[in-house]
């Protein structure tokens, strides 16, 4: 009797050990948890639009890498930004909030660095946090244990950095030094007991388009084909899209964008048509760039340059208007897709890193830009309007387990959404007054959880390099309407199922009224719920005006 219950006590006592073995403490407990959080890693081009990612189309370019991250994951052919400018993007990114909230409006403003912005969320929630290449504002990025950030739009070659241990040139092309960087901080630097947050964030293919020599040797034998609107006219209409000043043929210029030398310009006696843009200080754009590489660099640069330059001087004066538009077309589509190529082979690097370390199975992988932008679509280069080619940016998520491979969502979802959705999928809660949706629901497939209808625009840097009126819209997945202000009182109305090129404002169109009176009162309740209203659009015309 006596054994049997003491061997019941031996059995209680051993169970009793067993179970204090395998339970664990609670400081365990969370860094067990924390180990188990995904990592992300943000990538982000600047002025990537979506016509140069052969995912979305392949009639320019072929983007095997970056299209890598759709085929895995998931690809969003509605996403869109709030503000089509950079760093209102970017501070839209950080905080949840649109512009007028967050007061980054415009690429002058500064950035209240007193706000909470989603990396300090994660560093304050044990992630090891980083931030490499462009942030545009701000030299000390707030929420990063790690940074190698460019001074504002930075430079291709051989380009500056700013660090936590002051500032840095680096020997090389910008694309691949923060490639490098990224994958060394990955490899090396972090602390690998922690989850990371990493913000991967390239200055390419931002103007002035400056490739890699090897790019710039192979895409300038390339030809491109031309969007329909190249030589758009601007009629049917508003004010705004006549007098903007971002026209291939008038705007774009010789040296800064077509790598046309100086020396040549002066050998010629001038060129024609010459334009000089509102805010054009007279600056010579292509020693500015070209300037910064060594002898060994110039070497691999000059003969692709001397024979631009050698076809120009012969062939330019005998031109027509056209064939210049059509010359400066291939011109830019030469440079801006080299870029781009470059960035699509260091995706790839980076892609493969993740897969060898192991890292891919618990990294999400999201690839955007701060914006779209016009490759020729209505003549134009460069972004700001609210018309699809810069209103609409790339969007893809990878994320092994959780988001079904080879998948395609069409709701309209923005760069207002990312800090929700990157929060709630580490599992730390988003502060109430973001103001975006999180994305989690649709990368799950689950589109049932999805409400939202449509999707609100503000654009302010007026007037300023190239001269796009300042407009705030509502966009639905049907129709799209507009208000330019400020110096017109213009309203554009779209109907992007019949008009997906946005080439007639129906606003006046009696078809439309009740659709229009309609989709402004909608407009209105939009303002409302985003906090934006009539007096705010005065109180930041008046700062804009005080500054300059
Ligand atoms: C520079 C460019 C513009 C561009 C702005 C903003 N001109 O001013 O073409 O729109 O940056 O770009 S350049 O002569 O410097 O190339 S943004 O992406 O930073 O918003
Ligand atoms: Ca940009």
């Amino acid at each position: 009797m006596f054994r049997k219950i003491s061997s019941r006590i031996q059995l209680a006592i051993s169970i009793l050990i067993l179970v204090l073995v395998s339970c664990k403490s609670p400081i365990e407990e969370d860094q067990n948890s924390l180990a188990k959080r995904p990592n992300i890693l943000f990538i982000m081009a600047d002025d990537h639009a979506y016509q140069a990612i052969s995912t979305y189309s392949d009639k320019l370019l072929k983007t095997p890498n970056i299209d890598r991250i759709a085929e895995e994951g998931m690809l969003f052919t509605n996403a869109c930004v709030s503000n089509s400018i950079c760093a209102p993007s970017r501070a839209t990114i950080l905080t949840g909030k649109h512009t007028h909230i967050n007061g980054k409006i415009d690429n002058r403003m500064p950035f209240d660095t007193t706000q909470v912005t989603f990396p300090q969320l994660f560093q304050n929630a044990g992630y090891e946090t980083a931030m490499y290449g462009k942030l545009h504002f701000g030299n000390n990025p707030k929420g990063v244990d790690d940074f190698m950030i460019l001074p504002g739009q930075g430079n291709y070659i051989n380009p500056k950095f700013i660090t936590p241990n002051g500032d840095t040139i680096i020997t090389g092309y910008v694309t691949d030094i923060i490639t490098d960087l990224t994958i060394d901080w990955l490899d090396k630097k972090r602390n690998k007991e922690k989850p990371f947050m990493m913000m991967y964030l390239h200055k390419a293919p931002h103007r002035p388009w400056w490739p890699s020599p090897e790019k710039f040797k192979e895409f300038t034998k390339k030809t491109f084909p031309e969007p329909a609107s190249l030589f758009d006219d601007y009629s049917n209409r508003g004010t705004a899209a006549k007098t903007a000043e971002m026209n291939l043929l008038l705007h774009m210029k010789y040296g800064h964008d077509s790598k046309i030398r100086p020396s040549t310009i002066k050998e010629m006696g001038g060129v024609k048509p010459y334009v000089p843009p509102m805010n054009w200080r007279g600056i010579d754009g292509f020693t500015g760039p070209y300037g910064r590489a060594n002898e060994q660099q110039k070497a691999l640069y000059d003969p692709v340059i001397d024979s631009i330059n050698t076809w120009f001087k012969t062939n330019w004066p005998g031109m027509n208007d056209k064939q210049k538009m059509k010359w400066k077309y291939q011109r830019y589509m030469q440079d801006y897709l080299a870029c781009i190529s470059s960035v699509d082979d260091n995706v790839g690097r980076v892609l493969d890193y993740l897969d060898e370390s192991g890292l891919a199975e618990n990294t999400i992988v999201i690839y955007t830009s701060d914006q779209g932008f016009y490759l020729g679509e209505h003549g134009w280069f460069d972004k700001r309007f609210i018309y699809d080619e810069s209103f609409k940016t790339p969007l893809m998520i990878r994320w092994p387990n959780e988001i079904t491979a080879g998948t395609t969502n069409d709701e309209m979802v923005q760069n207002l959404d990312f800090a929700q959705t990157f929060l709630e999928a580490a599992g730390i809660k988003s502060p109430e007054d973001m103001q975006g949706e999180s994305l989690i629901p649709l990368l799950k497939g689950d589109t049932a959880q999805w409400h939202r209808d449509a999707v609100y625009y503000h654009y302010y840097e007026y007037p300023a390099v190239h001269m796009v009126k300042r407009h705030y819209g509502i966009v639905t997945k049907e129709y799209k309407l507009v208000h330019f202000y400020y110096d017109v009182d213009e309203w554009e109305l779209y109907d992007r199922k019949k008009d997906p090129k946005e080439m007639t404002n129906v606003y006046r169109d009696p078809a439309y009224s009740s659709i229009a009176e309609k989709l402004q009162k909608d407009l209105k309740e939009l303002r409302i719920k985003y906090k934006d209203s009539p007096e705010l659009d005065r109180k930041y015309i008046d700062i804009y005006n005080k500054k300059r």
